[in-house]
């Protein structure tokens, strides 16, 4: 079997709601990936950042497998022995007071908009039939019907309906929009800090922190979707660190297993996640052992390792260097920590040809809404990797 054939293969028998590079990878370490001839590719995407601490960390293998031996799955029937530990480590590290672990991001996200319904009216007392979350444009929060429902992106609503109700967008950046959209009824604020498949877009300085306040007087939940933004991703613990803003709610994913297993988790104080009661919600493999080893280990790795660090300052020298490129496609380069986004001029053409040049010679990464290159490598990446695709970067970046 070769590449064609893998591709072929998936073609004939996968549905195709997805157009991938054809790479066809089978081994992963670190910051590198091989595929299935042997070609060695610098990863610059890392699973959408799922991947922050390196592919395949011996560490974390390590918690897998040992957890794998000894006990994967309880349910949440029985009780078992990692989730408690998860439950504790990741509250101390954040700040919060409890946790509720789900699977996938867009589950997380549910499972907060769900926590923000029932505070909405349980306690701060909007009737059953009213309540609204306030959403932005642009925003990229999953695929379920419900997270669709406040989408902005055509495509991923055609064909999906009908909606479900209680959602209301607002101007992502634009604090009048927010303050025109808040009454009484409205129940919580949704926002992603660094929009990600919007092309690593960063609201205006003081913001989010404007927001933040605006929610504060109004008795409005603020809810920071950090699954993609989280976890070191922006040089920091959490994107909004930066700017000295605590979230009522934050969801997290992706890099908390980091990539190995699918694991997320909502963070909040009691008056929020405590507003559920047995059976109100739930998940077959949420907090599972198997899933909060990994999770475990993985916090331990990205604090242990300095990831946050590493993402902070490589970060900002990989931006300072591809802003040296003298490229007549570049509009702007822009991100935080190692969330980079590169904005291509309309005229460039789009940047799906730049991405498969660059996979050509061997580096890794995806475009995001026709014109924006994202670079997010593992948060791994040392120096002379980094130098090592820029090599490349500049060559397809010059390209006519
Ligand atoms: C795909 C995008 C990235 C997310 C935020 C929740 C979720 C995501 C901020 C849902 C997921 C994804 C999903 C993946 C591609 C990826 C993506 F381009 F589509 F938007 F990263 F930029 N909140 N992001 O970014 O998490 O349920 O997927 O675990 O192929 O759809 P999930």
């Amino acid at each position: 079997m070769n590449t064609k054939d893998y591709i072929a293969l998936e073609e004939q028998y996968g549905a195709h709601n997805y157009h991938p590079l054809d790479v066809v990878i089978d081994r992963a370490e670190g910051v590198y990936m091989w595929d299935v001839d042997g070609k060695k590719y610098l990863d610059c995407l890392a699973a959408y950042s799922a991947v922050n601490q390196g592919h395949c960390h011996p560490r974390i293998i390590g918690a897998l497998k040992e957890q794998a031996s000894k006990v994967t799955l309880t349910s949440r029937a029985f009780r078992n022995d990692q989730l408690p530990l998860l439950a504790k480590e990741l509250c101390e590290m954040t700040g919060y007071a409890m946790m509720l672990p789900m699977n996938s991001g867009a589950e997380a996200v549910e499972t907060a908009l769900k926590a923000a319904r029932k505070w909405g009216h349980k306690v701060k007392g909007i009737s059953e039939d009213k309540g609204t979350i306030l959403t932005c444009t642009n925003n990229f929060s999953g695929r379920t019907i419900s997270i669709v429902s406040f989408s902005t992106e055509e495509q991923y609503k055609d064909g999906f309906g009908p909606f479900t109700p209680g959602f209301q967008n607002v101007e992502y950046g634009d604090i009048e929009s927010l303050k025109a959209a808040i009454n009484e009824d409205t129940i919580a604020f949704l926002i992603e800090p660094i929009q990600g498949e919007a092309g690593i877009i960063i609201p205006p300085d003081g913001y989010l922190k404007e927001a933040f306040e605006l929610c504060k007087k109004h008795n409005v939940l603020f809810i920071a979707d950090e699954i993609q933004s989280g976890l070191g991703r922006s040089g920091k613990l959490f994107a909004f660190e930066y700017d000295n803003i605590r979230p009522d709610v934050v969801i997290i994913g992706k890099a908390l297993s980091g990539g190995c297993y699918p694991v997320s988790a909502v963070l909040s104080d009691r008056e929020v996640l405590g507003v559920f009661n047995p059976g109100d919600h739930g998940s077959t493999f949420g907090g599972n052992p198997l899933g909060a080893a990994v999770a475990r280990e993985s916090l331990k790795v990205l604090v242990e390792e300095k990831l946050i660090e590493n993402s902070f300052e490589l970060g900002n020298y990989f931006r300072a260097q591809l802003n040296e490129i003298p490229s007549k496609h570049v509009k702007l380069i822009r991100g935080k920590g190692l969330f980079i986004g590169v904005e291509l001029h309309e005229e460039a053409g789009g940047a799906r040809r730049f991405c498969e040049a660059l996979a050509e010679r061997g580096i890794l990464c995806k475009e995001t809404h026709t014109h924006v290159i994202r670079f997010a490598p593992p948060l791994v990446i040392k120096k002379e990797q980094i130098d090592e695709a820029l090599v490349k970067i500049k060559e397809v970046l010059l390209m006519p």
